[in-house]
């Protein structure tokens, strides 16, 4: 028992001393104490994407303050998939001194106009979730670890390619939106590399809710395969129409798609979507399937990529303080800029030269209602 008093005791004296000393971010106890800015979707049509993200990274905050090397407090922000909402938020998080980075934004049309304002004022950034071309090009300071499409279509059309042997594709973007532009351009310059013919080229815009007219286009044309560029909700609503009008080849759908809402919004007519990912729930693997076991415990449903990606990204930016050894703006970006070879939930991961990401992904497929390794 009185073992058991004096080191309770010891403990508490440590915890004293940390909060003492922490002021500058730097504590004499050791630990780096911190702010990160989170700026997240968490509100409106894609708010899926921003409760996954942030309940991933809620998680690793968690288990990264119970080690005791680094104390992340985080301060999360909604975006509700807004740039100017964005924007704001990234500038008050920007003018705390206390904020040593920034997680999120959640979509590439909200990291086009944060990222290049977080870079001009020296704030490291980092993308959890952001796929487009040209994320972490914006600068020295805009960083991401997701997966980007140039890497995830690609393999997806090759699967498709093998499995079904298509031929011809008809291809279907948002025309509003630098993430799903972005997948477009990719998805077509796949299909011209690896020689397919392209029927047809059809857009819409977010929020739309009638397909009718792309659809019954791009039936008359008879495609062994379509690509579509879109947020889980307009692709699960194109996924729906599509099956009804009795469309019923094969999906390949960018990163977007990669949400279990496109199954819980389209149901049965989601079979059949072929998506490439980061990260995979079924994986036989210790690290994964003690994530899983936990994240289910704490919310009550399954994880998906984004909250995946989140997770590790928290702990990479954990591992960057600490070796950065101080709460600063500087110092994490170019301990950012170092990390490889680290170890999470997402296999093995380091930044690139302009700090975007090298990873293999696993092509999935929507079946029965779930997603399955697509083999
Ligand atoms: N990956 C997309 C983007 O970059 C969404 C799905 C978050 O905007």
């Amino acid at each position: 028992q009185f073992t058991a008093l004096s080191s309770l005791l010891v403990l508490s004296a440590c915890g004293g001393n940390q909060a003492a000393g922490d002021e500058d971010g730097e504590s004499s106890g050791g630990a780096v104490k911190a702010d990160i800015g989170v700026i997240s979707y968490i509100s409106g049509p894609g708010a899926a994407y921003g409760e996954a993200i942030t309940n991933g990274l809620k998680l690793a905050q968690e288990e990264i303050n119970g080690k005791g090397e680094v104390e992340i407090n985080l301060v999360i922000e909604d975006s509700a998939g807004k740039q100017d909402q964005a924007l704001t938020a990234a500038q008050k998080l920007m003018n705390s001194e206390n904020v040593t980075g920034i997680i999120g934004p959640t979509l590439s049309t909200e990291m086009n106009v944060v990222g290049p304002e977080a870079d001009l004022n020296g704030v490291p950034i980092m993308g959890t979730s952001t796929t487009a071309e040209g994320i972490p090009q914006i600068g020295d300071y805009v960083f991401r670890n997701s997966l980007p499409e140039a890497l995830a279509i690609p393999a997806s059309i090759d699967k498709a390619i093998e499995k079904y042997d298509a031929k011809k594709v008809a291809i279907l973007y948002g025309n509003d939106d630098v993430f799903t532009k972005s997948g477009f351009d990719t998805m077509k310059k796949a299909a011209e590399e690896k020689g397919l013919e392209i029927l047809t080229i059809e857009t819409f815009q977010k929020g739309q809710s009638d397909y009718n007219a792309q659809l019954t286009k791009i039936k008359g044309l008879k495609p062994d395969l379509i690509l579509a560029s879109a947020l889980y909700n307009e692709g699960a609503v194109i996924m729906d129409q599509a099956r009804k009008m009795g469309i019923d080849v094969p999906f390949v759908g960018g990163n977007g798609f990669n949400s279990p809402e496109v199954i819980n919004i389209a149901g049965d007519a989601a079979n059949g979507l072929i998506v490439a990912t980061p990260w995979y729930g079924e994986k036989e693997d210790d690290k994964v399937k003690e994530f899983v076991g936990k994240y289910e415990e704490e919310y009550g449903k399954k994880p998906d990529q984004f909250a995946a990606q989140a997770y590790d990204a928290l702990y990479i930016m954990a591992e960057a303080l600490k070796n950065a050894g101080e709460a600063d703006r500087d110092a994490l970006r170019d301990a950012l800029a170092e990390i490889k070879g680290f170890n999470g939930i997402l296999g093995e991961f380091s930044f690139d030269e302009e700090g975007d990401v090298v990873m293999e992904p696993t092509v999935l497929v929507i079946e029965g209602g779930a997603f399955k390794e697509f083999n």
